[in-house]
């Protein structure tokens, strides 16, 4: 039986996470812990956790008798480059943390990289699953350090650890907060609020995103995979799709034909998505596990126009 502690549980993936692995395992079965506490009521278990206090995190997986931990805290990319040791601190003292807490519970361990552990120099088209990484961010620095800590574990300690480079991720339940791929989010909530958007990242800038549902699903997937079938471990190349600013802006207009476009580009995260690849291949991922995603760039909008007119009562 399952038993799972979530770090970041009230994060942009966390907070969609907790509900997809109560429906799978049960509520009681997964404890969801943050730095703050839920707004609301919560669907199970939660506790207030800061994941570089590394004695409170193993206090609180013996009480709860976890076998897996899966760790989402983490600060995105673009904030990390306005407080980079600040999200060193915090992404790789939590990230260690959570790794020792499941070697000495011997836990099963996820935890997501991102299409941030590639750089400039990494190739832009069809990115292969093993390539040269040389990240010009923090983040990403965060993200190929965590990638190697992650397989360290599994051939030095035996630890059962899994993780997926995930690329931009789109969801209409909690916003992202301070990353580059946020645009891609911003964007359906502002269509829904003002009927335009001002996107922060430049036209023609593509890069790899997904719906959150194939998200959640990948990582569902990933851990309940045969070991025996896995290649590589950390991390593999998932994605849905790749589109720059325009397409997506094409895709609203389908649903309201008066949807307008502009651009301010922000340095910062427009330096960002350029040392970022254009699209990724994730064929080990299908090949060793099945990874597959369900929802286009259109079938995306339409949901989440749907969710969010009903989320923001807009008419
Ligand atoms: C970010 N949404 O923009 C995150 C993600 C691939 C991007 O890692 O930082």
């Amino acid at each position: 039986m399952k038993k799972i502690i979530v770090t970041g549980a009230l994060g942009q993936i966390g907070s969609e996470l907790i509900e997809k692995l109560r429906s799978e395992y049960g509520a009681e079965n997964v404890l969801a812990t943050d730095i703050r506490k839920p707004d609301g009521a919560t669907s199970g278990p939660f506790e207030l956790l800061d994941v570089t206090d590394g004695k409170q995190m193993l206090e609180l997986a013996k009480k709860f008798g976890a076998d897996t931990i899966m760790h989402m805290a983490a600060l995105l990319s673009a904030k990390a480059e306005e407080n980079p040791l600040f999200a060193w601190n915090l992404n790789m003292g939590g990230l260690m943390n959570a790794l020792e807490v499941a070697r000495e519970m011997d836990m099963q361990f996820f935890t997501p990289s991102s299409i941030g552990a590639f750089g400039p120099s990494t190739p832009k088209q069809n990115t292969p699953q093993d390539t040269l990484q040389r990240p010009t961010t923090m983040y990403g620095v965060n993200k190929v350090a965590g990638e190697l800590l992650c397989d360290y574990y599994y051939h030095k300690f035996g630890i059962d650890t899994r993780g997926v480079r995930f690329p931009g991720l789109i969801s209409y339940v909690a916003q992202p907060g301070g990353g580059t791929t946020d645009y891609a989010v911003d964007i359906y909530y502002k269509a829904i609020e003002e009927g335009k958007y001002t996107s922060f990242i430049a036209e023609g800038t593509y890069m790899d995103m997904m719906y959150m549902p194939d998200a959640l699903q990948a990582i569902v997937d990933l851990m309940e995979a045969d070991p025996s079938k896995l290649v590589h471990r950390n991390a593999f190349n998932v994605t849905a799709m790749s589109f720059e600013p325009s397409q997506i802006a094409a895709s609203i207009q389908k649903c309201i034909p008066d949807f307008q476009m502009a651009y301010e580009v922000d340095p910062v995260r427009q330096a960002i998505a350029n040392s970022w690849p254009d699209n990724i291949d994730p064929s080990a991922a299908i090949e060793e596990w099945g990874f597959k995603a369900n929802y286009d760039l259109d079938a995306m909008t339409e949901d989440m126009l749907a969710k969010l007119k009903k989320k923001l009562k807009a008419s």
